[in-house]
């Protein structure tokens, strides 16, 4: 119990104290007042979006002595980009971090109904090893993702949690399966998938393997039926939607790399994203700019109030239908009329990199 309660006073004084700190920062970065719970695939850009939480973590600190941030539960989804043998990259992120691992679990690695649906092994690995940035392994990890997101959300009590998911939505439909109580524990969900106005991403990187499927984007094509779960049944909790329509506004590129680079010897954060775009030069040397801050965004969203209500992000409410079939369209998500869902279309690119780069430049 005293543990619990020192970690809430914890996220309490972080997210109080980030309101403070609005004024030198520009635009206000009011903050969900609730605790995160991430549940990721460890893709890159994951890694960044960690990297990006762990400044709003440190910019927390600023000024105050003696009091530590407890970080945000991370599970790991496993029907997307990393392998979940140990956790191995997770475990990674946090180390060069400097942050304490918290307790890790890992999901089931098959999507139902489409359990041949994955990245290639060596993408995997790659993931697993986080870009060449590991340097040894991190040691095993068995819990079951699922087991860690309800022991998280029954230990809060009467509160609820913001879960940030910024994978296929396995997990997520898991604990609503097993744990169908969850569903009042959790506030809201911040959602980094699909693609409604806009191409997909599938048949666009990958179109050797998948060459057919142009409208969906990964994290629901690899895994539709719990994305389906997630987003078109009725749900106590509100569902932010962040699709390839708003994450379209904010690539990586070569000045994306040079500021990371400038920043690199101020805070850890940046230096580790520095680190990861020298060694992986295709993240940002596209040409066509068609590497996105997809997590980062959805993060930024979640975390910062300002950029969600600002007047140049567009929301639409939706209700979401995922196309379940194995045809062409599999993985679509498609707006049929006004729904529940909060779909984000579009934000503003400067908004988005300006808060970005002053939270990555505060130490
Ligand atoms: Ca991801």
């Amino acid at each position: 119990m005293k543990k619990l309660a020192l970690i809430i006073l914890s996220v309490y004084l972080f997210l109080t104290s980030l309101q403070s700190l609005s004024a030198p920062l520009g635009a206000s970065t009011a903050i969900t007042q609730l605790p995160v719970i991430v549940d990721l695939d460890a893709d890159f850009e994951d890694v960044t979006a960690l990297a990006y939480l762990e400044r709003l973590v440190q910019l927390s600190l600023m000024g105050q002595e003696q009091q530590q941030f407890v970080p945000p539960v991370v599970t790991m989804v496993c029907t997307g980009f990393g392998l979940c043998d140990n956790a191995n990259n997770i475990k990674g992120i946090y180390s060069l971090l400097n942050m304490i691992a918290p307790a890790i679990g890992s999901g089931r690695e098959q999507a139902q109904l489409f359990p041949d649906r994955h990245f290639s092994t060596e993408i995997r690995h790659e993931a697993d090893n986080l870009y060449g940035l590991l340097k040894e392994p991190m040691g095993s990890s068995k819990n079951d993702a699922v087991e860690v997101l309800w022991d998280k959300l029954k230990s809060l009590q009467s509160g609820k949690a913001v879960i940030l998911a910024l994978g296929p939505l396995t997990n997520i439909a898991d604990l609503l399966d097993r744990y169908p109580q969850s569903e009042e524990k959790i506030d809201r969900i911040f959602m980094m998938g699909g693609a409604v106005t806009v191409g997909g991403n599938v048949a666009y990187d990958d179109p050797i393997d998948f060459p057919e499927y142009t409208q969906s984007e990964w994290n629901i094509f690899l895994d539709p039926v719990s994305a389906s779960k997630v987003l078109s049944r009725r749900h106590s909790f509100q569902v932010y939607m962040v699709p390839l329509d708003s994450t379209n506004f904010v690539p990586y590129s070569q000045q994306v790399f040079q500021q990371f680079g400038a920043l690199a010897n101020k805070t850890t954060s940046a230096a580790v994203v520095y680190q990861l775009l020298q060694k992986n030069p295709q993240f940002y040397k596209d040409p066509d700019n068609t590497v996105y801050f997809w997590n980062t965004l959805t993060a930024m969203l979640m975390a910062n109030e300002s950029l969600l209500s600002d007047p140049s992000t567009e929301i639409r409410k939706c209700r979401i239908e995922v196309d379940q079939t194995s045809s062409a369209t599999s993985g679509r998500t498609t707006c049929t009329g006004a729904g529940d869902i909060n779909v984000v279309t579009k934000v503003s690119s400067q908004l988005f990199y300006q808060q970005l780069f002053n939270s990555f430049s505060w130490y």
